[in-house]
């Protein structure tokens, strides 16, 4: 008679959370506080609050815009207001961080006076790709954080713009078919998956490393007719058949900057989002979308610019500003450059 089988296996791997990643990460700096650890603490129970109300999205009445729109100009929904408040309140009082400033606000984020300042900072765009929550398709959050420049108080515009090079954490967190929460300290990249029925977050994709080339483009390319003779040329080579170069390239586009992302850090390949003839700037906002990600991606092992200058390097002008953006596999966005720069 065969052995009968046991009815469950029992996993030899430790279970890390989130949490001990954190706490683990923060034990290598002898000089450390547990003020960081608590940060993005603080930042994963937002995500848990903001994730119990996306997944109600379609049960309560919660969709539906309101009658604004934010300082980009995009119409705001209710669940951008409801993650927006959810993350700044999971956060004020913590003692962690002197300022705070959301893609959803013109102004500065000021720490209420009764709470107490902290040396860091942190820039976040509450809910990526909302245009897409009636879809139900997958949105998230973004978030970066800065140690602050001013010496104490409230935190200023200054500690806020600074270049993304300086910033000490990254990441963000995914709604989709399941939640994620993917982020990176400067050593490496790593993301966990919310376990909902023990509500921890699970170490789900250690040190994630993106293919030095990928196959697939990922772009809005409706806007096509816009776009730099040069970039229509790195189109229609990108569609170009050469199986021995690996082409043409399948074309994949969400339309959430931080899904699109997450699928090319996994699977490799490039995103981008130029200027055109309309928004010489393009899109997206360097201090909440672009920075963040540029992070995570260099710290995968990839690579990000605005076409020419690698966004991390780039120095803010404004809060809100716009920059295009070329970000996934390193010899993708080389060869995006090359053709930017008239080179092939
Ligand atoms: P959304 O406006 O839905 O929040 O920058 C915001 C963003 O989405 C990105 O997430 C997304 O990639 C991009 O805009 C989509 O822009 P297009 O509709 O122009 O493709």
């Amino acid at each position: 008679m065969p052995p009968m089988e046991s009815p469950r296996t029992v996993s030899v791997q430790k279970f890390m959370t989130l949490e001990r990643h954190i706490i683990e990460g923060e034990s290598r700096h002898p000089d450390a506080t547990g003020d960081f650890s608590g940060l993005l603490h603080s930042m994963s129970l937002a995500a848990k609050l903001v994730w119990r109300e996306v997944t109600k999205a379609g049960l309560v009445n919660i969709l539906g815009k309101t009658d604004r729109t934010n300082t980009s100009g995009d119409e705001v929904k209710k669940l951008d207001e409801f993650a927006d408040e959810t993350v700044f309140r999971a956060m004020d009082h913590g003692g962690h961080l002197c300022v705070m400033a959301s893609e959803e606000h013109e102004d500065l984020l000021h720490i209420p006076a009764n709470y107490p300042a902290g040396k860091y900072v942190l820039l976040y765009d509450p809910l990526d790709g909302s245009g897409n929550i009636d879809a139900n398709v997958t949105i998230g959050t973004i978030f970066s954080v800065y140690r602050r420049v001013t010496a104490a108080g409230p935190g200023t515009i200054q500690d806020v713009l600074q270049p993304g090079f300086r910033q000490v954490a990254a990441g963000y967190i995914l709604f989709g078919s399941s939640m994620m929460f993917v982020y990176t300290t400067g050593h490496g990249v790593h993301g966990f998956t919310l376990d909902p029925t023990v509500g921890e977050f699970l170490l789900s994709h250690e040190n994630i490393r993106i293919p030095k080339r990928g196959h697939i483009y990922s772009t809005n390319e409706g806007n096509v007719g816009r776009w730099d003779p040069r970039m229509q040329a790195y189109v229609r080579w990108l569609k170009e058949e050469d199986k021995a170069d690996g082409r043409p390239y399948s074309l994949r586009y969400i339309g959430s900057l931080v899904a699109d992302v997450h699928r090319t850090l996994l699977y490799g390949g490039v995103y981008f989002y130029p200027g055109d003839t309309k928004n010489p700037d393009g899109k997206l906002r360097l201090m909440y979308e672009n920075n963040p990600l540029a992070f995570i991606v260099e710290q995968a092992g990839g690579k990000s610019s605005n076409g020419v200058i690698r966004t991390l390097d780039l120095m803010p002008t404004s809060l809100h500003q716009r920059m295009p953006l070329y970000i996934g596999s390193e010899e993708d966005v080389t060869i995006a450059e090359e053709f930017l720069a008239g080179k092939r």
